[in-house]
């Protein structure tokens, strides 16, 4: 490896010697939280308050028999300067970048909680998803032709390109649910369900749409990776941000608003195979929130845009919309066929985990194929409820 890997041991060494972080003092406590697939992640306390390092690791943390480019993380830091330009107070403060050793030293978020957790529990946080569709906006607006203008955006999308991260998606996403592949998981009681949907001409075409969509629709520098697991949320004082941007890239802005919209389907389906309905109802109503956050902030950035000429907003966000919509059903079935589970799903007993991947499928077909996909988004997730309900219910 040509670089050292941080350890608790050595991370109070490491902060003493960035200048970037001379203002936090000295160390007092070091703790290695790092849960998610790819990274080591230290929450740091500091005579002068507390800072998260991120570091990258050359593979893939839950399988380092996968290489996976160390770069991600000074691509990371650079998208995170950017959303915090466009989008402040909803994505945490970047305090450092360190090239050579691959770490990010972030703002510590340590008094919030991970969304994915929170849904997991029951719990309603008001607001989140209404914040995250204002991200979106933001971001979306901020990073386009319409913030940049036609030349300062195209200089960003050659100096944004993040390939290895992008394929890592074009593959777990959008291709290997779909074939036969050795990192798909499927359950026996799922394997109809997953070869009946995946095996679909009409789900086919719709996800290949959506592939080349992701690929070449270099619209904005989107988060890339904007599932429940991503956002920090927490009540008193009211905040929410969105994290861990190295999957970042241009992109399609509706690939964000789908992420999201795929993660509420998996949150939606764990309360309905428990039994609990109210839940299920609350968590799909946020699709409709973080729509109206995402719409309402991009009509009201829509005046500054570079160029006023010819570009109609109603047809941009009838645009997003429509890619939000397939995205949103892609996002939901790759976490119950592919690579990467998530806990809605992984930490139910098997014959409600069984239940709730079938009633997952049967949402996101409803998404890609149904008529209803081309309405509002209530409409729209009422009709998963319903789909949830009849395929997963009790
Ligand atoms: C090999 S990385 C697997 C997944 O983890 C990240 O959270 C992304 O969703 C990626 O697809
Ligand atoms: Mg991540």
């Amino acid at each position: 490896m040509s670089y050292e890997l941080l350890t608790v041991g050595t991370v109070p060494g490491y902060v003493a010697a960035r200048p970037s972080l001379a203002g936090f003092g000295e160390v007092t406590r070091v703790r290695e939280v790092g849960d998610g697939n790819l990274n080591l992640v230290f929450v740091v306390e500091t005579t002068g308050g507390g800072l998260v390092l991120k570091q990258a690791l050359p593979y893939v943390r839950v399988d380092p028999t996968w290489p996976m480019t160390p770069e991600r993380n000074g691509i990371e830091g650079r998208a995170l300067r950017v959303h915090n330009t466009v989008a402040a107070g909803l994505v945490p403060a970047l305090h450092d970048t360190d090239a050579e050793r691959h770490v990010i030293a972030i703002e510590d978020l340590s008094d919030h909680q991970v969304w994915r957790g929170a849904l997991n529990e029951g719990l309603r946080h008001d607001g989140v998803a209404h914040d995250l569709g204002r991200y979106v906006a933001k971001v979306g607006f901020g990073t386009s032709v319409f913030g940049l203008g036609a030349k300062a955006h195209k200089a960003a999308v050659a100096a944004s390109a993040n390939p290895e991260l992008c394929e890592i998606t074009e593959d777990l996403v959008f291709t290997e649910p779909y074939i036969t592949h050795e990192h798909n998981r499927i359950l026996p009681g799922n394997v109809a369900d997953v070869a009946a949907y995946a095996g679909d001409p009409a789900v086919r075409a719709a996800i290949g749409a959506a592939k080349l969509a992701f690929m070449t629709h270099a619209e904005a520098l989107i988060h890339g990776d904007l599932h429940t697991g991503s956002v920090l949320v927490r009540d008193e004082p009211h905040s929410t941000r969105a994290f861990d941007v190295e999957f970042a890239c241009y992109g399609p802005v509706g690939f964000d608003l789908g992420a999201l919209w795929g993660n509420y389907v998996l949150a939606a389906a764990r309360a309905v195979a428990l039994g609990d309905s109210g839940h299920a109802a609350w968590v799909l109503a946020q699709a409709g929130e973080t729509w109206q956050g995402f719409a309402d902030e991009f009509a009201a950035l829509w005046p500054e845009r570079a160029d006023p000429r010819v570009i109609d907003l109603d047809r941009y966000l009838a645009k997003v919309y429509g890619d939000a919509v397939a995205f949103g059903a892609a996002k939901a079935a790759r976490r119950v066929i592919g690579f990467s589970s998530v806990s809605d799903i992984a930490s139910l007993p098997e014959d409600l985990r069984v239940r709730a991947i079938r009633a997952v499928l049967a949402a996101a077909r409803s998404l890609l194929v149904e008529e209803v996909r081309l309405g509002e988004p209530k409409p729209l997730f009422d009709r998963v409820g319903e789909v949830l309900a009849e395929v997963g219910g009790r």
